[in-house]
């Protein structure tokens, strides 16, 4: 069976990775609409031998499409109930929908079982968040987890293609001894504006509860819904890196019970979709150079915390962009087709 697919902000970093994924996973599309706002609209994009014309978006644009993945930032609040009139399954990748309790927040190794509750709307979680329960979960499901503690080291393309040439530009001109200029990091609608070149910014999104980033709340929020365990203590600090593509993070676990750095590793190795990366004594660890443009989330540097009775500690590492985005919303589209629910 063959889908009418429909992508929202296709000009994007998202939307060119949904592109790339469409093509080299071979999802089996039939019409492929792409979508982006009025800005981009008469774009040609060339795919699969094959020129596309970039529409703008608008509710009508959904007719006759069953799959419709969005990675159109803002503009998903206003289209999604529209795609979902017409018929389509919304897989949407921004942060509207997600804490939504009609809207299941997904990632289909942890649980693909909350894809079958959906009213129309798919959300994918947040990257960080992403890349931090696809390590979490199969340690999960052997002991429950008490509280995480988790410090992120975040690439620019995170903040999408502006940030990514913001990195570049400042780079250059530092290099060349000429002023260096800041207009997107931390946020582009920030009143403030810092240098990420040689760097590192401890603000991501804005500040909202408690001096704690919206970034940050994310990951407490979305964390607890995906493993459905609201119990689970969760702090997080996240920081922009002069890094441009693949999250890292820290991750600091304190179990309910025994399972040795070994243990760990055996159930992380086992797995889909994590890699085990961990070999001290050959200095094997996963690093955001290497870890991009693959598929999977890497897990190295597996050790107690000595300091909590069951402690562990963690470093996480995935391209964002990836598992974080677009991969994640084609592996639930892929899910559905498998077990014909769209
Ligand atoms: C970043 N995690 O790296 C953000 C980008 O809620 O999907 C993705 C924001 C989101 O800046």
């Amino acid at each position: 069976k063959k889908y009418n697919v429909a992508i929202l902000g296709a000009t994007g970093a998202v939307g060119q990775e949904f592109l790339k994924l469409i093509e080299e996973r071979n999802f089996p599309f039939n019409e492929l609409k792409l979508l982006a706002s009025e800005r981009s609209a008469g774009k040609v994009i060339h795919f699969m031998g094959k020129d596309y014309i970039v529409e703008a978006a608008k509710p009508e644009s959904f007719k006759d499409v069953q799959i419709a993945l969005f990675a159109g930032g803002s503009t998903s609040k206003a289209l999604a109930p529209a795609a979902v009139k017409h018929g389509a399954v919304v897989i949407d990748n921004s942060s509207a929908f997600r804490m939504d309790p009609e809207v299941p927040l997904v990632v289909p190794e942890v649980n693909p079982e909350a894809i079958r509750q959906h009213k129309g709307i798919i959300a994918n979680p947040n990257c960080s968040t992403i890349i931090m329960v696809m390590a979490l979960k199969p340690i999960y499901n052997a002991v429950k987890i008490k509280r995480i503690v988790v410090s992120t080291y975040q690439a620019v393309s995170g903040a999408g293609k502006e940030a990514i040439d913001e990195l570049t530009n400042q780079v250059t001109a530092l290099l060349a001894d000429r002023p260096v200029e800041a207009n997107i990091l931390p946020g582009a609608s920030l009143p403030k504006h810092y240098q990420i070149a040689f760097n590192l910014l401890p603000q991501i999104d804005v500040f909202v509860d408690d001096d704690y980033t919206k970034e940050e709340m994310k990951m407490v929020h979305e964390t607890h819904k995906i493993l459905n365990d609201y119990t689970i203590g969760i702090t997080a600090t996240t920081v922009r890196v002069p890094v441009y593509r693949s999250h890292a993070e820290s991750v600091n676990i304190e179990l309910d019970g025994p399972l040795s750095p070994k243990e760990a590793k055996q159930l992380l190795a086992g797995f889909p979709g994590v890699i085990v990366q961990d070999d001290p004594a050959e200095m094997v660890y996963p690093m955001p150079l290497y870890t991009s443009d693959k598929n999977e989330v890497f897990v190295g540097r597996i050790r107690a915390d000595k300091t909590v009775p069951h402690g562990l500690n963690m470093w996480v590492v995935g391209d964002q962009i990836r598992k974080g985005a677009a991969l994640n919303a084609v592996q639930i589209a892929e899910y559905m087709a498998e077990h014909n629910l769209i």
